[in-house]
């Protein structure tokens, strides 16, 4: 890859131009095309400069982001952007890190790796772009897809209730754990700053249109069904919305009631839960590193002596 350079033109602040790649090939209207710019203007606010960013993808038509962001990427394969996310944490903890995983590929596949990833608590920002069912492989149903909802796996509609991402991940005990939509610009970039902020492995819900496959899914024209949760130490509710929406005060650390409001039949966008003390694994490992004392090889071979 070639080298990315420290700064855009002549040392001039970074802007979403110097962002852009190719066109993506996504659907007209797909919601991943405001998941990559809120992404973008969110780089620029923070003025987050291409050489010193990784995004990390698995597969699924949210897995090409990483070629549409003009920063270092990998393009993972289905279900595995946490291993390859952490070995770049372990290694390079200068870098800026994102993983942007389907809901297909975070819960589906890679399920097993979504546990540690939160177990370990590495530091970066998980970004799930839930769509409620697999999209590249034309419309398959995914553990979130909804009771009912046809897809090609199920065409009498699918049969079982889906999984929660945030009930999920409050389960796991992640140390952060925020909702977003593809449609609200303004929420999505303060969602991605409280992200970043936090030490430790940010998981961070997108409710993501595919109109596609399912476009009677997430009416982004009203905010009926949905609700804003805020604090002073949380994230605020969207500009645009906020006088048209529920908007309901949650502490961010109380973990509760966080559950509380994971578990109710509606939609919450905001901040359930952050929790700046949980031990960071990849942290923790380093330090050891640097700790252990070096062995010769026949005190290597010695340690492991009966
Ligand atoms: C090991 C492996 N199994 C299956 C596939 C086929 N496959 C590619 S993407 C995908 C699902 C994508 O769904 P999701 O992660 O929700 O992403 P979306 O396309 O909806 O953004 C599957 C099953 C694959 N590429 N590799
Ligand atoms: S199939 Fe759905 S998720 Fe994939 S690009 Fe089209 S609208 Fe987007
Ligand atoms: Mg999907």
């Amino acid at each position: 890859m070639p080298e990315l350079s420290e700064k855009a033109p002549a040392g001039a602040p970074l802007t979403v131009k110097d962002l852009n790649t190719e066109n993506p090939r996504w659907c007209v209207g797909c919601g991943d095309f405001g998941v990559l710019m809120g992404f973008k203007r969110f780089l620029v606010d923070e003025q987050i400069l291409p050489h010193q960013t990784v995004n990390v993808s698995g597969i699924g038509c949210s897995g090409r982001v990483p070629f549409y962001v003009n920063t270092y990427g990998v393009h993972a394969i289905h279900g595995r952007p946490i291993t390859i996310a952490l070995g770049v944490a372990l290694a390079r903890p200068d870098l800026k890190l994102f993983i942007h995983a389907g809901d297909g590929d975070a819960l589906s596949i890679g399920g097993n790796h979504l546990i540690h990833g939160i177990h370990k608590n590495f530091n970066c920002v998980f970004i799930l772009y839930d769509n409620q069912l697999y999209a590249l492989t034309k419309s398959q149903s995914s553990p979130t897809t909804r009771k009912g909802h046809p897809t090609n796996t199920q065409p009498k509609g699918t049969a079982l209730d889906p999984i929660s991402p945030i009930r999920f991940a409050l389960g796991m005990g992640a140390s952060f754990v925020a909702s977003t939509a593809d449609w609200l610009p303004d929420h999505m970039g303060s969602t991605l700053r409280a992200a970043y902020a936090h030490k430790g492995f940010s998981f961070v819900h997108v409710l993501q249109r595919c109109p596609h496959f399912d476009p009677d899914n997430f009416d982004n024209k009203t905010s009926a069904w949905f609700s804003f949760l805020t604090h002073e130490k949380g994230v605020a509710p969207d500009k645009r919305l906020a006088d048209k929406t529920e908007v309901i005060q949650h502490d961010p650390s109380n973990h509760e009631e966080a559950f509380a409001f994971a578990n109710k039949d509606r939609v919450y966008f905001g901040l359930f839960y952050r929790n700046p003390d949980k031990i960071c694994y990849d942290e923790l490992l380093r330090n050891r590193i640097i700790d252990a004392k070096p062995l010769s090889r026949s005190g290597i071979l010695d340690s492991y002596k009966i």
